[in-house]
């Protein structure tokens, strides 16, 4: 006899039934993605939001065929386009009010300026120039994020403030299939879904993260699927119906903002064109999966949704592209200006005080730029520094009086030093991920 066995000894309570935490049947996502347009469900969409969904897209393509051209022409060091994603793009940006913040990824431009943001400033990373390029309280758009996910924990950590603030936002938080294998978007959908942070997640599933097929990227049954795992319901929606997309993720962002909690919405799609101007896709793919995915052409299918109901005829169409032809030429005729650059912008904005390494970096810039310039002013403060430094004092502004210029480079001033150059170039590439041929870059 144990112990345990004697008559009135020690009995461990037996464990309460097992309960799950949360229902998960409601949380699964459609077994298809969700469509409209071709539907019956088509005649109720609204003519206005279908007008205005056209014109963004074909807006967004021709910045796309644009924005590439401005690469051969040198004017961007980089793009990585979204053609055949634009339904996304569009949509992503109009589901938001004001008050509310996106949260894009590099591929995201379109998006960024559908949320009504300048152009060209929306290109201002790409072009290697001045930090984001845009001040992100403006619109209320965060950088173009290049290092993946990296974007999600930080629209969870707004969303959650702005909530604690009692704040109405909705951060909408933009990112790829391959993306969502980075440890980021772990986190930020876990504590998104404990603390019932007002953010909608959105995938682009393009099929692709540069070469690698989705197939190699995840063995969930979708990428929507994931979301059960941290509690949050997962939605699968054609990427290409851009009147689907509008519809899906409206209803995320408005389930957050009555205080519903996180959605994860996976959007298929593709990505018609390379990673980048620097990359060959033929080298991972077939034309005729190309092919197949141009015959389900966001811009098509919306205009055909438009013809049917007679709401646009031929005149429309063309007015439309013109639109869109204005809005090109005016980008090429602005990316075409050199940007007014100072290369010491590189240090401002870093720290609110210098490091130690940044202001010695600085002094050696300052230096060669003054060599450039003047190279008796050079000389002097190459010296000056040496002198200053011993005396303890910040070297960098040593060097910056040496040459006449302020310690800190202001913004936008009129330095002749092009931030065009290869190695820019080349950098910048390097960090989009480019794996391939090297033809393009200039
Ligand atoms: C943290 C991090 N790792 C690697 C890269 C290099 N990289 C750039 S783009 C890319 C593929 C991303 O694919 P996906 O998330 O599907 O986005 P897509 O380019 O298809 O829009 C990779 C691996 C990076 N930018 N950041
Ligand atoms: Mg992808």
């Amino acid at each position: 006899m144990t112990v345990l066995e004697q008559p009135g000894s020690y009995r461990p309570t037996p464990p309460p039934a097992w309960q799950p935490r949360t229902d998960a049947a409601p949380l699964l996502p459609d077994a298809e993605p969700y469509r409209v347009l071709g539907t019956a469900a088509a005649d109720g969409l609204d003519p206005e939001l279908l007008r205005r969904l056209y014109g963004r897209l074909v807006r967004g393509r021709r910045y796309n065929t644009q924005a590439t051209a401005l690469t051969r022409q040198g004017r961007l060091a980089v793009y990585p386009s979204s053609t055949g994603q634009e339904a996304c793009e569009v949509a992503a940006a109009l589901v938001l009010q004001e008050q509310d913040w996106l949260f894009p990824s590099y591929r995201d431009t379109l998006a960024v300026v559908a949320r009504g943001l300048d152009p060209v400033a929306a290109l201002t990373l790409l072009r290697g120039d001045w930090h984001t390029g845009y001040d992100p309280r403006e619109r209320r758009v965060a950088p173009l994020s290049t290092p993946l996910a990296t974007q999600l924990p930080h629209a969870v950590g707004l969303a959650h403030a702005a909530r604690l603030a009692g704040d109405e936002v909705v951060a909408l938080a933009m990112v790829g299939d391959g993306g969502t294998s980075e440890g980021d978007f772990h986190e930020a959908l876990n504590f998104a879904a404990v603390w019932r942070a007002p953010v909608v997640f959105f995938v682009q599933n393009n099929g692709f993260a540069i070469s690698v097929p989705l197939a190699k990227q995840t063995a969930a049954p979708s990428l929507a699927h994931k979301a059960v795992g941290y509690g949050m319901p997962g939605r699968l929606v054609d990427g290409n119906d851009a009147a689907a997309v509008h519809e899906v993720l409206g209803e995320a962002v408005e389930r957050a903002r009555a205080d519903g909690g996180p959605t994860l919405v996976e959007a298929v799609t593709y990505r018609v064109e390379a990673h980048t101007n620097a990359d060959d896709a033929t080298r991972y793919r077939s034309d005729a999966e190309v092919e197949a995915w141009r015959a389900h052409d966001p811009i098509a299918l919306l205009e055909a949704e438009l013809t049917r109901r007679g709401l646009i005829d031929d005149e429309g169409i063309r007015a439309e592209r013109d639109a869109a032809e204005r809005m090109a030429a005016d980008l090429r005729d602005r990316m075409n200006e050199d940007a007014a650059l100072d290369p010491m912008d590189l240090f401002a904005n870093v720290y609110a005080q210098q490091t130690a390494q940044l202001r010695e970096q600085a002094a050696q810039l300052r230096a060669e730029l003054a060599a450039e310039q003047q190279p008796e002013a050079a000389e002097s403060a190459v010296e000056e520094p040496a002198r200053e430094a011993s005396a303890g004092e910040a070297s960098g502004q040593a060097v910056g009086r040496a040459a006449g210029r302020p310690a800190q480079g202001p913004r936008g001033s009129q330095a002749s030093h092009g931030s065009r150059g290869s190695q820019g170039s080349q950098s910048s590439q390097g960090s989009y991920g480019s794996q391939s041929s090297q033809g393009e870059r200039r």
